[in-house]
């Protein structure tokens, strides 16, 4: 599958790791629109919100709970951060394999 992620979880294309278990890979985004930025990704391809079926409940709250100790090891949890999941055009989605951008480092603005 000509998937850039998928690429990258397999290490096909180089990425600054930040996290890895069974289900997901972690990495620095290479287009930073905060201090810290951080994409969370299943490596199950799935392109989108809109493709999670019922068999991925479980996965979707592990993902949660691997952000959770991501934005610790990150050291973002005692000022917070932000968790964003662009789906579509109207989302700004540009990668087809849902992802989880954590932001932080800095207060961040209202979002439109
Ligand atoms: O977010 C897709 C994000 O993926 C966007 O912020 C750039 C990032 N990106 C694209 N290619 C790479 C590589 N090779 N390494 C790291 N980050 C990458 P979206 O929500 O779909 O717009």
């Amino acid at each position: 599958m000509d998937c850039i992620f998928c690429k990258i979880i397999k290490g096909e294309i180089p990425s600054k790791k930040v996290y890895e278990d069974e289900n997901l890979y972690a990495f620095y985004d290479i287009e930073p629109t905060a201090p810290t930025h951080v994409l969370v990704v299943p490596k199950k391809h799935i392109a989108s919100i809109l493709d999670i079926t019922p068999d991925d409940a479980p996965l979707m709250g592990k993902i949660m709970l691997g952000i959770k100790k991501i934005a610790k090891q990150l050291g973002l949890s005692e000022d917070g951060f932000r968790v964003v999941t662009n789906t579509g055009p109207y989302g700004g989605q540009t990668v087809f394999h849902i992802h989880f951008h954590i932001l932080g480092g800095q207060m961040l603005g209202k979002m439109g």
